[in-house]
């Protein structure tokens, strides 16, 4: 057997990715799919460099799963879109002075391109990008539905602002220098060196600042026990649960009221130590000018006031200091400074009296339960975001109309104010477009680029027709993302975000493949809005994301991939050079999926070779002589190892159980049935090779992707059998599979060996000696 030509990985990988999209072989019918299967990996933010070798890893690795799940009986859908708003994008239209519009469309070219090219089994029917008015459209929706549930609020607050992205974070888009994989820069764009618990901005890494503003939250507080009891239920990585859990930062303590001497005022203090009562020689109230200037500093100021210890009624001083967080338990600290380091370095610093008493219990106070978690800070300061489908009109206000006229629902909250009323742009008239404006620059007055434009905030009120004022922040990004993947399966509705037999049948998604750099961020947002959506009865799951898997890094010379580092390897070179599925296999060989793994150019030369061998096999006539017996062993062994491994994300161990599987076939001959396996459990990793095999020289029914993955049979594989190397003078020639328990029997083994053919070759009436490692080798030594 013969293939009829050399195989050319440019012409053959083409050849496929078109027959594919004709046949549509990776589009299953939403609406009559017997077995559905949700495959999905996080979308990409598109960056003006295209994705890199670690993105296509990252995607290799779900498209792996897709793959394998669909030849095992499953309608895998496995959808691909852009997450295309936020700051990303828009700094680099800035700065090569396009607008972010013209910018999407260039980049959403040169990434469906790329997207195409890896050789991934997308469902190209449903993409979707978060810019555009179809979907952006059902994000303000959301927001609507939050608003009316009284989840989303304004209100004025202690934020996070990026002096050079100029505006607004969440507290989930501060993290510290090495989170954000950033070298810190002060507000200027110098570099700072990098000191404890300094945050910086996610996007930038310039240090974060505290302004008190007055911007759009999302109450993501009142799920907070929910996000943690929850995790129980799912199957996620460890690091990413426990990312949650330390996020959330529950903390059961107790509540004690200090009275003011002299006043009737109190002061209540959170603390976990509530033991230590008897040890407190001060209190501290936070100050929000002294945070946000000195957080990461114990600077104080005396207040001139003092309380009593309900305890032991001593008078103790009542301090103003900056390492108090406004929002936070009560905002008020007692100050133990015998057993808290904080309060200990304050003191000494200050002068203040240490006392140690050995905690003891005691019963003042009540139990109480403070969590680290925070309300979600939503509005951006910035352009290309989606707009936030809100009105505020005075008329209304002064003629003290609730919402949209329903006194009936009583909205508002005591912490939402300046706005004089509040109402949503009437939802049939969705989406509030975002005006395409050449100003977009933002100027980090705390107003987005939108405020400078009343063509766009000037409005009639929807309620009464008086002159109205649109709100001008836009969304953050992560809202875009908290929900699109229940519009994937829906993206031909044009009258809901996700058609709800569709969704009820498709969701919630099967399994969830990404960064765990998301583990706060996104997968803490787009699982808190999944839980809106199912208490306001419109999703019947509460958990998005039932299975995730946290995909690990690819390294380029010891260092996470950057352009400014100068080691971003382009796959499109690789692909050119060596074709995708040689990429797709080295990625997967690099390493265990969840690790750091060094991408190196000989690995993948390494890697190219072997596909050639993997070709050639093919080419090369059947031994007539082979024992079948061993033969079905070895192929058993394999599927069974293959699919043990796939199942669990360990590709790496696969494809080395693949190579094993090779070089047994080359070296001892193959046959049609171990060629076919072969194809098949290649498929996930090489998709373009594995087809051409199985259409064009194995002569079988398209497509080898939609074939029915091979199935191991306990019979052959013999668990209880030991493989022996015979070695001829120190030389592996061949070997031999035996009974577990003869393994140590010297002589049995010889006369087994003996009847090896390779092995006569060799001896061929040559006298020998035997030396044997008893389970491991049998050693012919024959002289000359
Ligand atoms: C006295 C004490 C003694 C405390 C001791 C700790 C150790 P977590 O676990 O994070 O909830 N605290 C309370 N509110 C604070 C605020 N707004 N800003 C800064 N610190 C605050 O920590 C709760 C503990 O952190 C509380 O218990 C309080 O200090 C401090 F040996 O009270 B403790
Ligand atoms: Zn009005």
């Amino acid at each position: 057997m013969k293939p009829k030509k050399a195989y050319s990985q440019a012409v053959t990988e083409i050849k496929w990715q078109k027959e594919w999209s004709k046949t549509k072989i990776y589009s299953p019918n939403l609406t009559t799919s017997k077995n559905p299967f949700y495959n999905l990996m996080m979308f990409p933010y598109p960056s003006a460099e295209g994705l890199h070798a670690g993105n296509m890893f990252a995607f290799t690795g779900s498209d792996v799963y897709g793959r394998f799940k669909r030849m095992n009986n499953n309608d895998v859908f496995e959808p691909i879109g852009l997450d295309g708003f936020g700051i990303h994008s828009e700094n680099y239209a800035l700065k090569v002075g396009r607008t972010p519009q013209e910018n999407a469309k260039i980049t959403e070219t040169n990434y469906y391109r790329q997207l195409h090219e890896i050789g991934s089994s997308f469902d190209w029917n449903h993409n979707l990008e978060t810019y555009d008015p179809d979907f952006y459209k059902w994000t303000q929706w959301l927001f609507i539905e939050a608003f009316k549930a009284g989840l989303a609020y304004r209100k004025k607050a202690q934020v996070n602002f990026c002096p050079k992205d100029k505006t607004v974070l969440s507290d989930e888009q501060v993290m510290t220098p090495k989170q954000a994989e950033k070298e810190p820069l002060d507000a200027k764009g110098n570099p700072v060196p990098v000191t404890e618990g300094l945050m910086v901005c996610e996007r930038c890494g310039t240090i974060v600042e505290k302004r008190e503003l007055e911007v759009w939250f999302f109450r993501i507080t009142d799920y907070a026990d929910r996000l943690l009891n929850n995790l129980d239920k799912i199957n996620w990585s460890e690091r990413v649960k426990v990312a949650q859990k330390t996020w959330i930062g529950k903390s059961v303590g107790k509540l004690i009221e200090f009275k003011v001497d002299g006043s009737d005022e109190t002061l209540e203090v959170f603390t976990t130590r509530p033991d230590t009562l008897n040890a407190a020689t001060f209190l501290v109230i936070a100050d929000a000018d002294l945070y946000s200037k000195h957080s990461k500093e114990k600077v104080g100021e005396f207040t001139d006031k003092y309380v009593i210890n309900p305890l032991n009624g001593k008078k103790i001083p009542v301090w103003k200091a900056s390492y108090v967080a406004p929002g936070y338990g009560t905002g008020n600290v007692m100050g133990v400074p015998a057993y808290d380091k904080r309060d200990a370095e304050f003191a000494k610093k200050y002068d203040i009296e240490i006392v140690k008493l050995k905690p003891k219990d005691n019963s003042i106070g009540k139990i109480h339960t403070s969590y680290h978690l925070r309300d979600w800070g939503i509005g951006r300061q910035r352009y290309w975001g989606c707009p936030i489908p809100m009105i505020h009109c005075k008329r209304c206000a002064e003629k003290g109309l609730g919402y949209l006229g329903s006194k009936d629902i009583n909205l508002l909250h005591a912490d939402q104010t300046d706005w004089d009323w509040q109402g949503w742009w009437p939802e049939e008239n969705l989406p509030v477009k975002l005006p395409v404006i050449k100003d977009y620059k933002p100027e980090g007055n705390g107003r987005g680029p939108l405020a400078n434009h009343p063509e766009f905030y000037e409005v009639k009120c929807p309620e009464c027709g008086a002159e109205a004022k649109r709100e001008t922040d836009v969304a953050d990004t992560f809202l875009d993302s908290s929900w699109y993947f229940l519009r994937y399966p829906s993206t031909d509705i044009d009258n809901f975000p996700f058609d709800p037999k569709i969704t009820k049948k498709w969701l919630p998604v099967n399994q969830y493949f990404g960064g765990a750099e998301h583990s706060v961020l996104h997968l803490m947002y787009a699982r808190f809005v999944t839980m809106i959506l199912y208490d306001l009865k419109f999703l019947n799951f509460e958990e998005p994301f039932p299975n995730f898997f946290a995909h690990g890094l690819v390294i380029k010379d010891g260092a996470k991939m950057s352009k400014s580092r100068g080691n971003v390897v382009n796959p499109d070179e690789y692909i050119k050079k060596f074709g995708a599925d040689v990429l797709r296999m080295y990625l997967m060989f690099m390493g265990p999926m969840d690790s750091t793994m060094n991408f190196s150019d000989t690995g993948i030369e390494g890697m190219h070779r072997f596909l050639k061998r993997v070709w050639s096999l093919y080419e090369q006539d059947d031994n007539k002589e082979l024992d079948q017996n061993l033969l079905l062993t070895k192929i058993h062994q394999t599927i069974q190892k293959v699919t043990k491994d796939i199942e669990m994300f360990h590709y790496n161990t696969a494809i080395s159980a693949i190579m094993e599987f090779v070089n047994f076939l080359k070296e001892n001959g193959s046959s049609k049935a171990a060629r076919e396996v072969l194809a098949q459990l290649i498929a996930p990793f090489a998709p373009h090779m594995a087809e051409e095999l199985w259409v064009e020289i194995l002569g079988n029914k398209y497509s080898i992707h939609t074939s029915k993955w091979p199935q191991f049979n306990a019979k052959y594989i013999k668990v209880d059998q030991i493989t022996i190397i015979i070695q001829v003078n120190g030389k592996m020639r061949s070997h031999i599979i035996v009974d577990s328990k003869k393994v140590i029997e010297k002589e049995k083994i010889e006369t087994l060996a003996l009847k090896d053919k390779k092995l006569q070759k060799y001896i061929n009436g040559k006298k020998y000696k035997v030396i044997f490692v008893p389970g491991k080798v049998i050693n012919f030594v024959t002289g000359k």
